[in-house]
């Protein structure tokens, strides 16, 4: 029970002087045909998840089981997010370490914590390169690695059945340079160029209820690697291959700044009818130079109403897989850095 103070008293009759003066004047104004009445303006929200949801967006984070026991990780991630992704535990590696034996241990102890805390999950991710046991790249025959591919989306999504806001269908595909071209990996090598649009339609037939992304860093601003996921997204569009999304992952340092044409790029693929999401946020930086960053990161996002969301790659600077680099909104204590509040403000703007 809040006791009445004589402080919490005075403020309180203060509040009620001021709200008696402020509707006398706005009633005054508004007979006087000068300003519309309307109703008291919203209270700003005061945390990511909160602020986001009143502009029709979500805020997330990555969650990782290694972390969960630490009580101020889960307190934190609790409080300020309303969605979460499993920074490992929903990959090829974790799930079907070996051939047709599945793992969803990881997966669920991240599901279950994020969906009790009333926050949404994003899967991540299907087929990738990346975190891929020797078995699968061991694998010689395209169709072979084609039944195989179905085989671990067909599992792995039906696990989650209806349960999973958007899954990361495809990670990284394309190179980065100024070839545009795809990236070598077991399944670009053994199946060819068919094998994205392949799991994008497996995946549909596995889970509608599921948005469907393509997901990739670097291709943030329009470069011959965006352009490439661009052309691909235009053509299953054309196609009728079911994607509904681009991730951008807006992993941000120096060397590869938050672009200036962000917003518009985000937009062009808005435009082939996909939404868009940034879904692994990290800035390098300090201070006031990378709270700017994330604010013009959220801003973009906020400009662009098929922006569904942002998350970002983990809670605390001391977990971050570039923890050198600071680059997330809580430091290693936990404290709220000043890009927390730039991002605050911003969504609240
Ligand atoms: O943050 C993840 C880290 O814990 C893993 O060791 C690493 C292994 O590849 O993957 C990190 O997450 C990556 C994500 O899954 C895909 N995009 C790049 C992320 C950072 O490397």
């Amino acid at each position: 029970m809040t006791e009445l103070t004589p402080e919490r008293s005075r403020r309180g009759s203060w509040r009620g002087l001021r709200r008696t003066l402020v509707l006398g004047l706005a009633g005054s104004l508004a007979s006087a045909g000068l300003v519309a009445l309307t109703g008291p303006s919203a209270h700003a929200a005061d945390t990511l998840g909160a602020a986001a949801a009143a502009k029709g967006k979500y805020f997330g984070t990555a969650l990782s089981t290694s972390h969960l026991g630490e009580s101020q990780y889960a307190a934190t991630a609790d409080a300020e997010f309303n969605m979460v992704t499993p920074e490992n535990e929903m990959k090829w590696d974790a799930t079907e370490p070996n051939r047709g034996q599945f793992n969803f241990s990881g997966g669920d102890t991240i599901f279950n914590h994020a969906t009790s805390h009333g926050m949404k999950v994003r899967g991540h991710t299907l087929v990738w390169h990346s975190q891929l046991p020797g078995w699968v790249s061991g694998i010689s025959s395209g169709s072979e690695l084609t039944q195989v591919m179905d085989n671990h989306i067909t599992n792995v999504m039906s696990h989650y059945k209806g349960k999973i806001y958007a899954w990361d269908v495809v990670n990284e595909a394309f190179q980065d340079g100024s070839s545009g071209a795809r990236r070598s990996s077991p399944f670009q090598d053994k199946i060819g160029n068919s094998f994205i649009e392949h799991a994008f339609q497996t995946a549909r037939s596995v889970d509608s209820s599921a948005k469907l992304c393509y997901n990739d860093y670097n291709i943030d601003g329009v470069n011959a690697k965006s352009n490439a996921v661009y052309n691909m997204v235009k053509d299953f569009k054309s196609r009728g291959v079911p994607i509904d999304c681009v991730g951008f992952q807006g992993h941000f340092n120096s060397q590869s700044p938050v672009p200036s044409d962000f917003q518009s790029n985000l937009q062009r693929f808005v435009d082939l009818g996909v939404s868009v999401q940034i879904t692994e946020l990290d800035i390098a930086g300090s201070g006031t130079s990378q709270a700017d960053n994330y604010a013009k990161v959220v801003n973009a996002c906020l400009a662009i109403s098929k922006c569904d969301g942002i998350t970002v790659w983990g809670v605390t600077d001391k977990y971050s897989w570039r923890s050198g680099d600071t680059p997330l909104l809580f430091d290693g204590n936990y404290q709220k850095k000043q890009a927390y509040t730039s991002v605050l403000n911003a969504l609240n703007g």
